[in-house]
């Protein structure tokens, strides 16, 4: 067969059901003759967030792959893979590559070249009876170790050369490592020590799929939990012991715990320095279990680490804590929500006037608000975008259920979240899948809108439309001025309208649930639905010096 039918062949013993790409990529054809559902985008970034959004979204279960051709589908690609590593996604990328009389021989791209760096794993194909070899390679490292997109290059010659029709194939497993238990014994200790400890969860909580044990063990220590923006929905933020999630807009209570605290465990977190990330502040007693060590001691310095996967982590600090604490609570459990759900209250009321808000043009807050209010939570997926959504949904949006709010921003591209959405509602169908972007992000990705209707993948998209890259006012004063460069027009409605989607462009605040219902209705009869909220330019985020 050719290496092409190979390579579809192995996705489906992968477990691949879906293959997004966009031509030419034999891979393309060659999955669909293995009835792999092939979804085809309108431009690469975008069918990259989709496999970005299918991997995250069922803890690397499923992984999302994305195949596109050599030369220009490769080099627009760049977005979406660099996207996936900033943020550590498992994907699987395979490009065509240039034929092999041509292949890195300038100015033909090369992948392997340029995507080193984005990569965990990444290889070019010069024979074809090494592609069983490669994509076994590729696989078993983009299901093991840290999440990082893997790929794949195959030269357009190899792709149609011919690979023995009985080559052998079986697919790889996906391995968990425990940690170090004597950084158990010790990190037990420490935890059970501490008077003012702060749980700090990660995305790597969402990998293991440890939400059970994650909240086990705050329950048994009464100790506050938060999350960075990755692994929000780790934890329920309804929780009495939730202090909301990290990221560059927190909550008052967040802010007073982590300042007060006298231990910091973060648990399958990178603690990278990032601007969308709550900083830890100075002079803590950190504790740091992460599953790759490369991010141990690199940005915060770790007083106790562990490296393991942060199910096993929880599994066997649930031992010891429990040994420690004969098996129960210290009766500190009233003490500490007291103080959380008074904290809360005070940042609430604080935010309440901006949260229902009777203005037009409305406030964003109110949008978001009403939003949070009139859909089932428990079964919505949501993602915010860059730029001022997403440090105003972060801190109060309350996810209940794990991954129900795909958080991101070790690098923000603007338009990712419409991506986001569409592959969450791949993988899970019935659930509202929901992006929440303002109106610089819709120009980078919007035409995807018609992916959605043309795929019949029914999300809801909410865009403010504040005719403004408002995030940017403060720091582009005098260009604004002088040539309004912070400006920017359209109207959304009509373009979904236009794409084949439901839009409605809405101003008053009262419009905005019934508005809401109306397109979530439309997105249970299949067709995906874009609110445009016209909003003002609002500069203030809950934000802590
Ligand atoms: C690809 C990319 N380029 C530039 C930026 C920097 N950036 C972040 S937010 C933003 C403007 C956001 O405007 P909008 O989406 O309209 O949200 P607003 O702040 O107006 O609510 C820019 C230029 C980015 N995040 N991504
Ligand atoms: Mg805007």
């Amino acid at each position: 067969m050719k290496a092409a039918n190979a390579v579809a062949k192995i996705l489906k013993k992968e477990g691949v059901e879906f293959l997004i790409g966009y031509p030419v990529n034999q891979i393309i054809e060659a999955a669909a003759e293995e009835d792999i559902r092939t979804i085809i985008v309108r431009q690469e970034r975008v069918g990259l967030h989709m496999a970005d959004a299918v991997s995250r979204i069922s803890s690397g279960q499923r992984i999302g792959v994305f195949a596109m051709q050599h030369g220009p589908g490769t080099e627009n690609a760049f977005g979406g893979v660099a996207q996936a590593f900033g943020d550590s996604v498992p994907i699987v990328v395979l490009p065509g590559g240039y034929p092999r009389k041509l292949l890195n021989i300038t100015p033909n791209f090369s992948a392997l070249l340029n995507f080193q760096h984005v990569t965990k794993w990444c290889e070019q194909v010069i024979l074809p009876e090494s592609v069983p070899d490669a994509m076994r390679r590729a696989f078993t490292q983009v299901r093991n170790g840290r999440p990082r997109p893997v790929l794949v290059e195959i030269p357009v010659d190899v792709m149609r050369a011919e690979v023995p029709d009985d080559f052998a194939y079986t697919p790889v497993p996906r391995l968990r490592m425990a940690p170090d238990p004597q950084a158990v014994t010790e990190v037990a200790a420490a935890l059970v020590a501490a008077q003012r400890l702060v749980i700090y969860a990660g995305q790597g909580v969402h990998y293991a799929r440890a939400w059970t044990q994650l909240r086990e063990l705050a329950e048994l220590l009464e100790a506050p939990v938060t999350t960075s923006l990755q692994g929000k929905s780790a934890f329920p933020e309804t929780h009495p012991l939730s202090l909301g999630s990290g990221g560059r807009s927190i909550s008052k209570q967040l802010h007073h715990f982590l300042n007060n605290a006298d231990l910091i465990f973060g648990i399958g977190c990178s603690f990278a320095s990032t601007n969308y990330g709550v900083a830890m502040p100075k002079g803590k007693r950190i504790v740091h279990a992460t599953l790759d060590p490369l991010d141990i001691n690199k940005d915060i310095v770790a007083d106790l680490a562990m490296a393991g996967d942060a199910g096993l982590t929880l599994d066997a600090l649930l031992v010891e804590v429990k040994d420690r604490l004969k098996g129960k609570p210290r009766g500190r459990l009233a003490a500490v929500t007291k103080e959380i759900a008074g904290l809360k209250q005070e940042w609430l009321a604080q935010w309440m006037p901006r949260l229902t808000q009777k203005t037009s043009p409305l406030s964003p807050y109110r949008v978001l608000w009403d939003l949070m209010h009139t859909v089932d939570v428990a079964n919505t997926i949501i993602t915010h975008d860059a730029g001022s959504p997403r440090d105003q949904i972060s801190p109060f949006w309350e996810p209940t259920e794990p991954l129900t709010y795909i958080g991101w921003g070790k690098t923000t591209q603007l338009g990712y979240g419409l991506g986001l959405a569409m592959g969450a509602k791949l993988a899970q169908p019935d659930k509202l899948c929901v992006n929440f972007w303002g109106d610089a992000a819709i120009g980078f990705t919007g035409m995807d809108f018609e992916t959605a209707v043309r795929e019949r993948i029914p999300i809801l998209s909410v865009l403010l439309n504040n005719f403004s890259m408002a995030i940017e006012l403060k720091v582009m004063k005098t260009a604004t001025q002088k040539y309004r460069s912070t400006d920017i027009s359209g109207n959304y409605a009509d373009f979904a309208k236009a794409l084949g989607g439901y839009g409605e462009r809405v101003t008053e605040p009262d419009d905005i649930i019934p508005a809401i219902r109306r397109a979530i209705a439309k997105t249970r009869e299949g067709t995906p639905a874009l609110l445009e909220f016209i909003t003002e330019k609002a500069e203030d985020f809950s934000m802590f010096a």
